[in-house]
């Protein structure tokens, strides 16, 4: 079942269960001896996995983040890593170029101009079949594998040709795109058919699902099913379809607002900014997708129309760097900041910035004790296949207070209804929203946290990654290790 890996832990090299995803859910760091070592980079996706994969002895498959490294498989708290090697130029053009040039943005609507490079498919499809050749090593006979993301969509295709006995997962953590966008793809007909070489395919929305099943049968030669809408026929298989809206570790997130130190230092936070009556929130990775601008420019007219001041109110926007070499990333962070500079330029007073910029990643307890600090908190995505940060604020308010704009083209919408739900497109709709929330009394305020408290606590993380493995067909075992 183990052979010897680079560390003292065995490595699982036949694994019931084998997550597959771009990365690693390791990090490698140079220490100031010079030597390096892996840190794990906590996410929700291993959080949730966890328990089942070890378990299970589950293995993960992925890239470790560092190009042209052969990095041999090794076990990090108990869970077998098994590292896929990408050159320089691959993660130049099946990374960024691919993944992040072509697919991200057509599948966020288009909100920048998707790129096809001929040259960058060829190494998306060479990438996707060294993952496959990787899980096929390590996965068990009959076993389960669940491949996670845009990044790895011919993955379930290809595994079905190598290893027929698998059964396959595969959950897109991103928009399904309307088929008139998905058709542009000049490759559409093999992504559909890479993807329906798993046995589940699952998506945050139902939407995600009624395209995927239109484009399967109409395009890549399914048949739909005449009793259940979420099975699709492909040769003799049967191709199951499904909406899992992805959540977060709530309850740990809740336990972590209510701590001495969290509290005490979101009114640090307070304090630091000059006591101001109302603090309004923005939490990102720095993504065109995330509607950074559209806030901006609803908060830039309030403090034009003079509705608000910079004695009253104070903006934050942390936005994590992400994406760094790509074009329109960079071109679109110049644009935020120049957006920031204008407004504080306008507005501000010395010692009183109107909007705090931060293009740093903070630590997790600090970013809670922002959530924790903020009295509204501004969620103005594009388009998002759920948006995890708004499930965070509202995990993070054990106190029952803060208010939640959110807009309706993230999949959190659905399931946040008690959140100011906002067209990003908008702009006078979301400037109004924004002063609701900034207005709004205590009491309704505290009505619509109780009522998105309870749904984000009830649904976490945990729950998503059950209800996706059991559909599956996986006998998971709860928190007392029972199946
Ligand atoms: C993709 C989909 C879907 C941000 N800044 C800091 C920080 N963060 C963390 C947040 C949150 C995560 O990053 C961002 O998650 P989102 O869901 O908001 O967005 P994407 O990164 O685009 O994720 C999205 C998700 O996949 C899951 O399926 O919801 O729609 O686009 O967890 O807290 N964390 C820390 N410091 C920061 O400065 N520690």
């Amino acid at each position: 079942m183990t052979s010897g890996s680079t560390g003292s832990a065995p490595v699982n090299t036949s694994a019931d269960l084998v997550v597959v995803a771009n990365r690693l859910p390791v990090d490698l760091e140079t220490l100031p001896d010079g030597s390096d070592h892996w840190k794990r980079s906590p996410g929700g996706l291993v959080t949730a996995l966890e328990p089942t994969l070890r378990a299970r002895e589950g293995a993960w498959v992925g890239w470790p983040g560092v190009p042209d490294v052969d990095v041999e498989p090794f076990a990090e708290d108990g869970l077998s890593l098994h590292p896929v090697r990408l050159s320089a130029d691959e993660v130049v053009d099946y990374y960024e170029g691919f993944s992040n040039g072509t697919l991200w943005p057509l599948y966020h609507d288009v909100v920048a101009a998707p790129a096809f490079h001929r040259h960058w498919w060829r190494a998306y499809v060479r990438v996707n079949e060294r993952f496959a050749e990787a899980v096929a090593e390590v996965a068990a006979p009959g076993g389960t594998v669940w491949v996670q993301d845009y990044q790895l969509q011919l993955v379930p295709g290809k595994l079905r040709e190598l290893r027929p006995d698998l059964k396959i997962g595969f959950f897109l953590h991103i928009p399904f795109p309307p088929v008139e966008l998905f058709r542009q793809l000049p490759w559409r007909t093999r992504i559909m058919e890479g993807l329906l070489g798993a046995d589940l395919v699952g998506f945050h929305t139902e939407g995600g699902v009624r395209n995927f099943h239109w484009l399967a049968t109409e395009l890549a030669g399914g048949s739909a099913d005449h009793d259940d809408p979420e099975i699709v026929h492909v040769g003799d298989r049967q191709v199951r379809l499904g909406a899992f809206p992805i959540s977060i570790d709530s309850s740990t997130l809740d336990s972590l607002a209510r701590t001495d130190t969290v509290v005490k230092r979101a009114a640090e936070i307070r304090e630091e900014l000059g006591d101001p009556r109302r603090i309004v929130l923005g939490v990102d990775r720095l993504d065109y997708t995330k509607g950074i601008d559209v806030r901006l420019r609803a908060y830039h007219e309030l403090l034009e129309e003079e509705r608000i001041d910079v004695d009253d109110a104070v903006m934050i926007q942390l936005a994590t760097p992400s994406r760094e070499r790509v074009d329109h990333y960079r071109q679109m962070r110049d644009d935020i900041e120049l957006s920031v500079g204008r407004i504080n330029g306008e507005f501000a007073r010395v010692g009183h910035p109107a909007v705090h910029y931060l293009h740093q990643s903070l630590p997790r307890e600090e970013l809670v004790a922002f959530y924790l600090a903020a009295d509204v908190m501004l969620v103005t995505p594009l388009r998002d296949g759920m948006n995890l940060v708004a499930k965070e604020y509202v995990a993070c308010r054990p106190d029952e207070r803060g208010v939640l704009v959110l807009s309706e083209f993230a999949g959190a919408a659905i399931e946040l209804t008690s959140a100011l739900l906002v067209n990003p497109h908008d702009t006078d709709g979301v400037k109004e929203a924004l002063y609701a929330a900034l207005t709004m009394n205590a009491e309704e305020a505290g009505k619509r946290m109780r009522t998105l408290r309870r749904q984000v606590l009830d649904h976490d993380v945990d729950r998503w990654a059950r209800s996706f493995l059991e559909a599956l067909g996986v006998d998971v075992p709860d928190e007392q290790g029972r199946s």
